[in-house]
């Protein structure tokens, strides 16, 4: 019988993915499992979905999940309890970290009990297996009281120390950016869409199967130790795209007042139906070395295949790598 060599060959890629990429992504508290759900419905390749919470009753539908204490209703806003629960857990997180995993990404809303308390012990554990480490959160309102923020910020400094690259989003500047009639749920779930933006770029880049690649090592390389990191999503929504893409590049990063940014990894998406040229991709580079990239020791690019844009090309930037942190204190959104 003759084999269908095209079907065999995309399977064989999907397993070589499956066994060597061993990203997990576990979502930490209430904001963290919500996130975790959107992405249950991507599929993602090689990707192991790890929920965490005090609640138990928002761990079911996975194959495996960490409750922390013995209650199962929650943490009572007490990060520090939580804390222990989670170090009196670390044969069982390094358990779920063993095996294949290469990288972990944590997603989390700091503030609460759960998120702000869990999140630093699976980041050491995560750091001591050696595994690219990388965190991505949103800090509270500030009118959520002293006790909330002082969890968050303590969350967001161990977070700092044993994670590669911390991607962290303040509640306040979104509501700046966010329209203004979003409904507290609309927002939460535009906040949520945003952490899922930056949890699937790792999966996103070692899952695709493109020529010109870059593999899970390269993403190790631009994000190991980087830091802070800002993320930025720019989407055309025209035919007339590489200008488009241009003007939102330029728009964005013109005046870009933080430190000079050493490490970028920029993906780049679009359909196979029109993928990006080789003119868009040297100019959409050009660009962004001119406004943001003059110091760059690493500029990583990746080409990801997503058949929902169509006509369209999306640009998923992450920069990181700062010398002066100060400066440096919410990730940026388009
Ligand atoms: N992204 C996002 N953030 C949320 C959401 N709901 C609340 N938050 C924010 O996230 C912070 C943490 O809330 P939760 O996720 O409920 O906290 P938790 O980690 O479950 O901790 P406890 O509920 O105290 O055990 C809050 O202080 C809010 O700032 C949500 O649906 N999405
Ligand atoms: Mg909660």
């Amino acid at each position: 019988m003759e084999v269908d060599r095209t079907i065999v060959a995309q399977q064989d890629a999907v397993y070589t993915n499956l066994a060597i990429t061993g990203v997990k992504i576990i979502g930490i508290g209430g904001a963290g499992c919500s996130v975790l759900n959107k992405l249950a419905t991507l599929d993602l390749p090689g990707v192991e979905l790890i929920p965490c919470h005090t609640d138990f009753s928002k761990l079911e539908g996975y194959n495996r999940a960490l409750p922390l204490g013995d209650r199962g209703s929650g943490s009572g806003l007490n990060d520090l309890q939580v804390r222990q629960w989670a170090s009196s857990q670390k044969p069982a997180i390094r358990s779920l970290l063993d095996g294949s995993a290469k990288a972990v990404i944590i997603v989390t809303g700091l503030g609460g009990g759960t998120g702000s308390g869990a999140a630093p012990v699976i980041a050491e554990i995560a750091r001591q297996h050696d595994l690219l480490t990388v965190a991505c959160v949103t800090m509270p309102f500030s009118s959520e009281g002293y006790e909330t923020i002082r969890a968050a910020e303590t969350g967001l400094k161990d977070l700092m120390v044993y994670c590669d690259s911390v991607v962290a989003f303040s509640l306040d500047h979104l509501e700046k950016t966010f329209a203004d009639d979003l409904s507290i749920t609309e927002f939460y779930a535009a906040a949520d869409d945003l952490l899922l933006k930056v949890a699937r770029m790792i999966p996103d880049i070692i899952s695709t199967s493109e020529e010109i690649n870059t593999d899970l090592n390269d993403v190790r390389a631009v994000l190991r130790k980087s830091g802070p990191a800002f993320f930025t999503q720019l989407e055309t929504s025209s035919a007339t795209r590489m200008d488009e893409c241009l003007s939102l590049i330029t728009k964005t990063f013109e005046g870009h007042r933080a430190q000079p940014i050493r490490r970028i990894l920029l993906i780049i998406k679009s359909s196979s139906r029109r993928p990006v040229t080789m003119l868009e991709t040297r100019s959409i580079v050009q660009a962004l070395t001119q406004l943001i990239g003059k110091k760059a020791e690493l500029f990583k690019i990746a080409l990801v295949t997503d058949e929902a844009l169509e006509d369209r090309l999306q640009l998923n930037i992450l920069t990181g790598g700062f010398i002066e942190l100060e400066e440096v204190k919410w990730s940026q959104i388009d």
